[in-house]
């Protein structure tokens, strides 16, 4: 049993880079993650063993990230009920990035992996920490205290920008 509660993978350590925002985020909400390299084209069965394990093992949801032909996400969530949350990483073999998108992104009906942006794996972390959070009060209060934090930076900005003497034009 792992006492980890997201399991963050990546075809490979070049993807790191990339992925350890999603570890960064974690460890700011304390959220207890694992990390490893795992690729679908050239580890196959350590791919299988890694999502088949993932729930037994005590994961709750799955980070997974690779760029180009980009199969890891959607083959572990389709050995896997766990949410897999899917990372296109924009890599040295990825022709801009869309390969990587679209391989993530458009999976078919009754698989889904929840896809975020090109090279978005904060987001994945934060996304990850707020499914756990619906069964995780102490995680929830975290969350909404990351969200203010979010809203006060913006509403300083707005005044920084109005000091400097731009109209507003929208006074709430
Ligand atoms: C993908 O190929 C990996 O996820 C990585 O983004 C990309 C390039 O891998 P390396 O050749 O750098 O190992 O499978």
């Amino acid at each position: 049993m792992s006492s980890s509660q997201v399991g963050i993978i990546m075809g490979s350590e070049s993807d790191l880079k990339i992925m350890n925002e999603a570890a960064d985020i974690l460890r700011e909400l304390g959220v207890a993650f694992e990390l490893t390299v795992v690729s679908a084209h050239r580890t196959p069965e350590r791919m299988v063993e890694y999502a088949q394990k993932a729930s037994e093992r005590g994961l709750k949801v799955i980070i997974a990230g690779a760029g180009g032909a980009a199969h890891l996400p959607g083959m572990v969530a389709s050995l896997t009920i766990l949410p897999v949350i899917g990372v296109p990483i924009k890599s040295s073999n990825s022709i801009d990035g869309w390969d990587s998108v679209l391989s993530i992104l458009q999976m078919p009906s009754g698989v889904p992996v929840a896809t975020v942006a090109l090279n978005g794996s904060r987001n994945a972390g934060i996304l990850a920490a707020q499914i756990l959070a619906t069964s995780d009060p102490a995680l929830a209060k975290k969350l909404t205290a990351f969200k203010t934090q979010l809203r006060q930076k913006v509403e300083n900005s707005i005044r920084e920008i109005k000091i400097a003497g731009y109209e507003n034009g929208f006074d709430q």
